[in-house]
């Protein structure tokens, strides 16, 4: 399957329920507005921006005189795309640069280190896995697994070693070698835990005065979480300044709206998707290809 047919068919949810109001009656009146407010807001895409978006249309339509709901649709992509903020700056692309993925549990975290490393090595640029993600002996040999099939070094150290220390030893790895691409993998926590987001924001710290190449945080997130996502992804802000996201699992049956919702109150640009297990199901994020394949093209 194409990354777009996994990307459609993992966006199908949503993309049936706005269906539905396109298709119910055909004519754009006040209750097909309402409609489309509620299916946005029931796919995630939280209640401020469903509402701003559908303002706009709305505004939109009665000066463009679109009367029929199939006219809209076209609009509908172009106004949800435009919600994303583009990134000034690649972090995978623009090097040198340092990287560190952060995250809950599970949200995808190791698995696009592997995918982004493996990408790098493809492209021709060196680049260094750092394992902070001490916390499990079972993370270090994911990684290493990961290192392997990338064909990337990874520098980690023990189970139980301090995090932050790990960072600085890989940041000075990354600089004897010349490195111009550091991946650096954290352990998942949960943003409630407040004990281990300070841990975080020390793992960050260090990082950040270590380095002198760039250092980007970036939250990997999964799609399938739904609106939790949004709480999460504002406690992992507020304490790490967050640069920009990843947003895993799209082929799976998420409603993606969540990205939209994060990305656009947040003002964090989506840097990649993940739209599979494989090392190969990593894409670049294109808003409006997303928003097509969230609103559909019509029958
Ligand atoms: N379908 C799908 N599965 C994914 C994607 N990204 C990651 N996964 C799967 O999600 C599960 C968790 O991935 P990990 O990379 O281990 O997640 P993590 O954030 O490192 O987890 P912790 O280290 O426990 O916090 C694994 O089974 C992955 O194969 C994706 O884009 N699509
Ligand atoms: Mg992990």
């Amino acid at each position: 399957m194409g990354f777009l047919d996994s990307l459609r068919s993992g966006l199908k949810r949503s993309r049936e329920a706005i269906n539905e109001i396109f298709y119910m009656g055909g004519e754009v009146d006040e209750d097909f507005w309402e409609d489309l407010e509620d299916t946005l807001v029931m796919g995630d895409m939280g209640a401020e921006v469903a509402m701003r978006v559908t303002d706009d249309l709305r505004d939109q339509a009665a000066r463009e005189n679109l009367t029929r709901a199939e006219q809209i649709r076209d609009a509908l992509a172009r106004r949800l795309a435009a919600e994303f903020p583009a990134a000034e700056r690649d972090p995978f692309t623009d090097l040198p640069s340092c990287v560190l993925f952060v995250g809950i549990n599970g949200a995808g975290k190791t698995t696009t280190v592997g995918k982004l490393a493996g990408r790098a090595r493809e492209a021709g640029a060196s680049c260094l896995i750092g394992g902070a993600d001490t916390f499990r002996a079972a993370a270090i040999e994911q990684l290493e697994v990961w290192g392997q099939r990338a064909g990337v070094d990874v520098v980690t150290r023990e189970r139980g070693a301090d995090p932050a220390s790990v960072c600085y030893e890989v940041v000075d790895e990354a600089e004897r070698r010349g490195s111009e691409l550091v991946l650096i993998d954290t352990a998942g926590r949960l943003h409630t835990s407040a004990d281990l987001m300070r841990e975080l924001a020390k793992v960050v710290n260090v990082t950040r005065k270590r380095s002198s190449m760039p250092v980007s945080v970036v939250l990997v997130i999964d799609a399938t979480t739904g609106q939790n996502g949004l709480n999460q992804a504002r406690e992992f802000n507020d304490a790490l300044e967050l640069d920009g996201l990843i947003v895993t699992k799209l082929d799976g049956t998420a409603k993606g709206g969540i990205a939209l919702a994060i990305s656009s109150q947040l003002g964090l640009p989506i840097y990649r998707i993940g739209v599979g297990e494989a090392l190969d199901d990593l894409q670049t994020f294109d808003a409006q290809e997303f928003c097509r394949a969230l609103v559909g093209e019509g029958m």
